[in-house]
């Protein structure tokens, strides 16, 4: 009796354990066979709190939480960032870290051209005048302009790039290699319709295998306000992805890390919604790490330098859980830390 009851027991256990990468559906909302998220988001957004709460357009744009999942036997990353993509044509972009001691740490603008040029744009290179001409400094040199520079640690080999606009209300995707000494292939992957405001949609790349969808339902989250930015906890939708390992050059057993920010709709200005959060009250880093702006090609994100930026602006596959159960832990980011007393000292005052 007790043997069978074990048996019948570890049946449907079994079952549940096999198919719970088959029940990642690309359809922006977060399955529970994600897990635990790998970061939160504790910054309000600096590129308006979506409040529409329906499918397809929204009118702001946050980055939630993040959750990440390898699924080697199917030979797929899936990854999932709930909050909002603005249907204002704004961007995500998207690096992944997948083959140790491989990739740019600092972004080059000799990549592949995608989504006119959008991934160089945010890379290192010589200063352009008006003309297209070098522009040299005091000594007869030419300027050179930084690339966007991600943590010590962290070396891009992949980039994902998606966006969402127009009517009926379509997102699109590019993707390119970032390999260590530049060049390498890029591709535009497709669009996805949506049937209307309430409808769902997928990005089905027959080419390199990429599917993406996104819901831009949530209207909870983080806060458009720094002074009570709230929390990205809990939010189940969002823009959900599935990637084939292959792409990415895994090795089978490394960390995948993910560096992730919504950026304007020239790739040339970086909001404050990044993950791993920046700190508490953060605005907008925009081109210069501090809400100004430059544009131009390349260097356009000539400022924006994570590294300099406390905590890790990326997540990973073995990191630790965030939005966990932690006495003290008022943010969700897994751990007590600065962030915890600077929403403690935001909320100084009588309580309700
Ligand atoms: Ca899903
Ligand atoms: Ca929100
Ligand atoms: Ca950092």
């Amino acid at each position: 009796m007790k043997l069978s009851l074990i048996a019948s027991l570890a049946a449907p256990v079994m079952i549940c354990c096999a198919s719970t990468m088959a029940q990642l559906t690309i359809d922006g909302t977060c399955e529970a066979g994600y897990g635990n998220p790998k970061a939160s988001q504790v910054v309000h957004t600096g590129f308006g709190n979506a409040t529409d709460g329906v499918n397809s357009y929204a009118n702001g744009s946050e980055l939630d939480a993040a959750y990440i999942k390898i699924d080697a036997a199917n030979g797929y990353l899936y990854v999932f960032m709930s909050g909002n993509l603005e249907s204002n044509f704004n961007k995500l972009d998207m690096f992944i870290d997948s083959v140790p001691g491989e990739g740019q740490n600092e972004l080059r603008s000799d990549n592949a051209d995608i989504d006119y040029n959008g991934l160089n744009t945010m890379g290192r290179g010589p200063a352009l005048d008006a003309a297209g001409a070098p522009i040299l400094d005091s000594q007869g040199n030419p300027v050179i302009y930084n690339g966007l520079k991600f943590d010590d640690g962290f070396a891009a080999d992949f980039c994902l790039m998606t966006t969402l606009g127009g009517n009926p209300v379509t997102q699109y995707a590019n993707i390119a290699q970032v390999l260590t000494n530049g060049g390498g292939v890029g591709a535009f992957i497709g669009s996805g319709a949506f049937s209307g405001p309430t409808g769902v949609n997928l990005l089905d790349d027959q080419v390199y295998g990429c599917q993406l969808s996104i819901s831009n339902a949530n209207i909870g989250g983080v806060s458009g306000d720094s002074a009570n930015p709230g929390s990205g906890c809990g939010v189940v939708t969002g823009i959900e992805m599935k990637i084939p390992l292959v792409l990415l050059a895994w090795d089978g057993a490394s960390d995948i890390k993910v560096c992730a920010f919504i950026n304007g709709n020239g790739h040339n200005y970086v909001s404050n919604q990044v993950l791993g959060s920046l700190a508490v009250g953060t605005g907008n880093l925009g081109g210069d790490g501090a809400g100004g702006y430059f544009g131009g090609f390349p260097g356009a994100l000539r400022g924006v330098n994570f590294a300099s930026i406390p905590g890790d602006q990326y997540f990973s596959v073995f990191g630790p859980d965030a939005c966990g159960f932690c006495y003290g832990d008022l943010d969700g980011s897994g751990e007590v830390d600065s962030g915890d007393v600077s929403l403690c000292l935001l909320s100084t005052g009588p309580c309700q």
